[in-house]
């Protein structure tokens, strides 16, 4: 990353597929994917070239002095001839029409839709401790976006800049970056499909960590039980009402005087270690907090460890940290940036961890947060303090410092006015890493508040403070959405929202649409109604129950999304536009979202309503998730769909099998369930699918090769269907001898009443002795299978 303010010329690297390095010969200079393009420095120079190349979308480009063209498909998709280009040192700006007004991404906001409104906004970049709801910048930094044409057609831009910067969009359509330092460096990427870009956006910042099997359960959290009574209580009464529930969060109130690595052992959170080891016995996690700062206070341990070698961020003239204050008082920064950090932070996350178990970390406030503006003693007036220009960052009396460090505050590397918002991507790696000598051999969690491009290779995200309003129902999923753009894909709101009481039906309804957050977590802020699905009583608790088991039963299809995310940035919580990009319809539905390519979640947003309006995308057959009935009218409308209470709409969409579990109310115990297969036909009568399946919890399982892919696919051939499953790797065998117990397939037309016959790989033919069939629902149910995870087999019915 640049970061030094300097006047060269702009950077334009563009990128398709994989980094391979194909060397691409124009007419003035040759070129290598990718292929890196500078504007020309003299004057009398254009550059102008059409490339092509057999793996990528083939385009032209024109280069100026002054201008920029880069042509993927008909029109210009990056073209700054509408505005000037300007270079100073602390401002910079460049503008590009826009081929299309179809534009998503860009964060960290409270995007109220998913497709930007261009009517004239802006949006400022640029990482800050602020809740969720209006239009500040919040806590992290993602200068990317992607662009869907009329055709479907997409790219994507990412601005490889950290400085304090605004987008500004208008309706022409165009946008402009302004930012006040570094250097103008993009990336763009050539698609063509949404998940297209979103790969390639990947190879250059990371591909998301691979999470464990446990962090896919339900979660629960406030802040400030106020005691761990208290906790134990919600907890007993968790497990009571049989609750799925596999993680226990200790938010800032467990520590001592709101310090980081230490526990009230001798106040409210006497036993701790012992209600950890309980919370363990019963095959749950306990996941605390840390904060960014650490209390400035001679004898505390962890301050005294930082001061030599020093590893805090230093004043302006490096005579000593700078202090700021937060939760625990005066305080000292962690520098991430300063290569003594890492063995500091890594030292006191191992020796706390010999105090309490934890199972995973989760930081907060480290955009950085401070409490007061830049630093106990203020900021000095300057050019850094008081840029001459200020992007549209929200802060209090024209001070760019309000709630951080002073902009010229040091860091190892350089300055906090061009890391500052890198601060939270440092502590977010750098706790990952920690975590690799906490837990050698297993993959643990980091969850970061504040993030940039690229944090999602080390941690995931939580959407912050949101409210207990029914508007944050439908802006946590564009929240999503766009994370899942930004390769953070483990990621959520906190359910019944943290700000503010909850509602029954609030709450009722966020409890069954977060049970598809891939970050399912209820969280509740300090001092309001408790919102633990018992405290509503017993038909909430049903509910729950019901929607949760749901999930857990799904988990096996969740994980190998996230396996598929692992590996090449696909999406999981993925928007409509993705899948059909060239469906019109698809463009602003941002009320829905899918699981993958597949599973389609339409969940009640507003209160008093028992009916929906979802759209059902016409290019794909889509059944009923519970009854298997086909959407056949529907298909293409905008359907209105009966939502009473107790419902949540899911659909599958034809063409794909999931992979599925008998739940249970651990994912420790879900996981010696028996396994089964729910085949969702298409137009074609075809479908596929994988499973990936791995211990759940050893680092590196995928790159190790300690893990195996089974492979699904139906088909129609004679008069029969037929279900093929073959085991693509096999670098893990169950020690539970995990047998798929069950096959639903949806969609099956012709059946006649025959014989279901099972090849399992190597032994006879055998008939199935449990098969139902429904003309009705058309769906084919075979049961009381008992067919080995490992061993490949086919299965095949009649059909007229
Ligand atoms: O200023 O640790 O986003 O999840 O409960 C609030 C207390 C500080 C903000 C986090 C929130 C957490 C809270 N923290």
């Amino acid at each position: 990353m640049r970061t030094s303010s300097s006047r060269s010329p702009p950077i334009f690297i563009l990128l398709c597929m994989a980094l391979e390095s194909t060397a691409v010969t124009t007419s003035s200079s040759t070129f290598s994917s990718p292929h890196l393009l500078l504007l020309s420095s003299s004057p009398t120079t254009t550059t102008t070239a059409t490339i092509t190349n057999s793996s990528c979308p083939s385009y032209s480009f024109i280069i100026t002095t002054t201008v920029i063209i880069i042509t993927i498909t008909s029109s210009p998709q990056f073209d700054t001839s509408i505005g000037v280009l300007v270079y100073e040192d602390q401002f910079l700006q460049i503008s590009t029409l826009l081929p299309s007004s179809n534009v998503y991404g860009f964060g960290e906001h409270s995007h109220r839709r998913f497709r930007h409104d261009l009517n004239w906004k802006t949006w400022g970049i640029f990482t800050r401790d602020l809740g969720v709801g209006g239009d500040d910048n919040l806590y992290g930094a993602h200068p990317f976006h992607m662009v869907v044409e009329e055709d479907g057609n997409t790219h994507g831009v990412f601005f490889v800049n950290s400085n304090a910067m605004e987008v500004a969009l208008q309706p022409t359509p165009a946008l402009t970056y302004r930012t006040i330092g570094g250097v103008l460096d993009f990336y763009v990427f050539l698609g063509p499909t949404p998940e297209n870009v979103i790969s390639q956006y990947g190879e250059v910042i990371g591909r998301p960590v691979m999470v464990p099997y446990w962090s896919l359960g339900f979660q629960l959290c406030r802040w400030d039980y106020g005691s761990l009574d208290r906790v134990k209580t919600v907890w007993s009464e968790m497990i009571e009402a049989q609750i799925p529930y596999d993680i226990q969060y200790g938010d800032i109130d467990y520590m001592l005087e709101k310090k980081d690595f230490t526990y009230d052992k001798d106040g409210a959170y006497a036993g701790l270690p012992e209600f950890i080891q309980q919370v363990h016995d019963h095959g749950q996690h306990y996941i605390i907090i840390l904060d960014h700062i650490i209390k400035k206070e001679a004898g505390y341990h962890a301050y005294d460890r930082g001061l030599d070698p020093n590893v805090y961020v230093l004043n302006p003239n490096r005579s000593a940290p700078i202090v700021g204050n937060v939760w625990p008082g005066d305080s000292v920064y962690p520098d991430f940036f300063n290569e003594n950090s890492q063995k500091y932070w890594t030292d006191l996350c191992k020796d706390f961890h010999d105090e309490i178990e934890y199972d995973a970390l989760w930081i907060d406030m480290n955009e950085p947060s401070n409490f007061v503006k830049g630093s106990i003693d203020g900021c000095d007036n300057n050019r850094w303090n008081y840029p001459p220009y200020l992007p549209k960052i929200t802060i209090d009396e024209g001070k760019i410092f309000t709630k951080t460090l002073c902009m010229d505050a040091r860091h190892g590397t350089g300055d906090h006015y061009n890391l500052h918002s890198l601060y939270g991507h440092t502590m977010g790696v750098g706790t990952y890493e920690a975590l690799k000598t906490v837990f050698p051999e297993k993959r643990s969690l980091v969850f970061s508040r504040s993030t940039f491009a690229g944090t999602g290779k080390a941690a995931h995200h939580w959407l912050g403070d949101n409210q207990s309003v029914w508007g944050h129902l439908h802006w946590g999923i564009t929240g999503m959405l766009e994370f899942n753009m930004f390769g953070m894909p483990y990621s959520g709101a906190d359910i019944c929202g943290f700000w503010g009481n909850t509602t029954y039906e609030m709450c009722w309804r966020w409890t069954q649409l977060g049970a598809f957050y891939p970050y399912s977590r209820n969280h509740n802020a300090m001092g309001w109604y408790p919102q633990h699905p018992p405290v509503f009583g017993e038909e909430f608790v049903e509910m729950t129950k019901n929607i949760l088991s749901e999930r857990y039963r799904l988990l096996p299809f969740l994980y190998t999304l996230f396996y598929q995310a692992h590996v090449d940035s696909s999406t999981v919580v993925r928007a409509l536009v993705n899948e059909f990009p060239a469906d019109s319809m698809t463009w602003d539905v941002d009320r829905q979202f899918l699981w993958g390519p597949s599973f389609m979640i339409s969940a009640v947003l507003e209160e008093g309503v028992t009916e929906i309006d979802a759209y059902i995308p016409r290019d794909a057959r889509w059944y009923d998730y519970y009854t298997g009935e086909e959407m056949v009218r529907e298909r293409g409308q905008v359907a209105t769909l009966p939502a009473p209470m107790d419902t949540i709409n899911l659909h599958v969409r034809g063409g794909y099998i999931l992979p599925l579990q008998e739940p249970a109310n651990t994912t420790v115990f879900s996981r010696l369930n028996p396994l089964a297969l729910l085949v969702a036909l298409d137009d074609n009568m075809q479908a596929s699918g994988d499973f990936f399946w791995d211990d759940g919890e050893k680092r590196e399982s995928y790159e190790r090769g300690l893990y195996s892919l089974l492979k699904f696919t139906a088909t129609k051939a004679n008069l029969q269907g037929e279900l093929r499953m073959m085991v693509d790797v096999a670098g893990y065998t169950d020690p539970n001898d995990l047998y798929f117990h069950s096959i639903k397939v949806y969609g099956v037309a012709d059946y006649v009443d025959g014989d279901v016959t099972i090849h399992p790989d190597g032994s006879a033919p055998s008939k199935a002795t449990a098969v139902d069939y429904s003309p009705q629902t058309k769906v084919l149910h075979i049961r009381a299978l008992q067919l080995d995870m490992m061993t490949p087999f086919t299965v095949q019915w009649d059909l007229e």
